[in-house]
């Protein structure tokens, strides 16, 4: 059961976010006031499915700090603050610290060290198992040093080529009961084969990032091939509008760091 969220409000400054148009048309830029209703209904929504959320302010030097889940992994027993690859985003990793230090101590904090990168988004947690997607984003020697920290707290973790865009969860999603949700390629992809893998056709590739959530699914609102398939497969399924961090190539997970 995840007890905790912590999400950061969107800045301002959001028009300026990383944009790939991986989700997109090209050019579309967010909508400030739009994208803090949608912000406070994934709040509202996390809150309904019980957990206590601490919501950070807005921090207009960082246009993309509305996805806390990149600079830092937390877990059972341990964070880790990671090392996000891009300069705009790299000082993140400074602002969660204060809140990652309301809930560990400091022997229960690490750091993913230059010229190690990491960004959350890439970390995706089986049980116990960390898959670690290899990205522009997210290096070897950052998976090495990743792997390094979780396995003195009873973790394993290995690596999986991302080869079709940003970052691991937007292609493979796992969501419990060895369910995977996965894109074309990643249902070829060695390390997932034992999984029960359900391939997400490519119109609604967004939806793959769907957030489960102690035993509910959060689907993002407008892909009905992924909701019906999520509620067949027997979980309780409800459904957030995204559509304005989408086109800054955000989805639901990236905006929460959930323990
Ligand atoms: C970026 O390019 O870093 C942001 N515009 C999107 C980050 C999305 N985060 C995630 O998938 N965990």
């Amino acid at each position: 059961m995840f007890k905790n969220a912590i999400v950061r409000k969107p800045c301002k400054a959001l028009i300026d976010g990383i944009s790939t148009a991986q989700f997109t048309e090209e050019g579309e830029t967010p909508i400030y006031e739009k994208a803090v209703e949608q912000h406070a209904q994934y709040v509202k929504t996390l809150e309904s499915l019980g957990a206590k959320v601490l919501v950070l302010d807005a921090d207009e030097r960082y246009p993309d700090s509305v996805f806390t889940e990149d600079p830092a992994v937390v877990m059972e027993g341990c964070a880790v603050i990671t090392n996000p690859a891009r300069e705009s985003r790299n000082g993140e990793k400074e602002e969660i610290l204060p809140a990652i230090k309301k809930y560990y101590s400091d022997d229960q904090i690490f750091f993913i060290k230059s010229p190690g990168t990491m960004e959350g988004g890439d970390v995706m947690l089986v049980d116990k198992h960390f898959y670690v997607g290899l990205s522009d984003r997210t290096n070897e020697e950052g998976a090495r040093q990743f792997n390094e920290i979780v396995t003195k707290f009873g973790y394993t973790s290995s690596t999986v080529p991302v080869t079709e865009g940003l970052h691991l969860k937007d292609f493979a999603v796992y969501l419990s009961d060895n369910n995977l949700l996965v894109t074309e390629v990643m249902d070829k992809e060695p390390a997932f084969k034992d999984f029960n893998r359900y391939v997400i056709p490519a119109e609604e590739l967004y939806a793959i990032n769907s957030l489960y959530f102690n035993g509910t699914v959060i689907v993002p609102e407008g892909y009905p091939y992924t909701k019906k398939l999520i509620e067949d497969l027997g979980y309780p399924v409800l459904t957030v509008n995204n559509d304005e961090v989408k086109k800054i190539d955000g989805s639901l997970t990236c905006l929460s760091l959930r323990f």
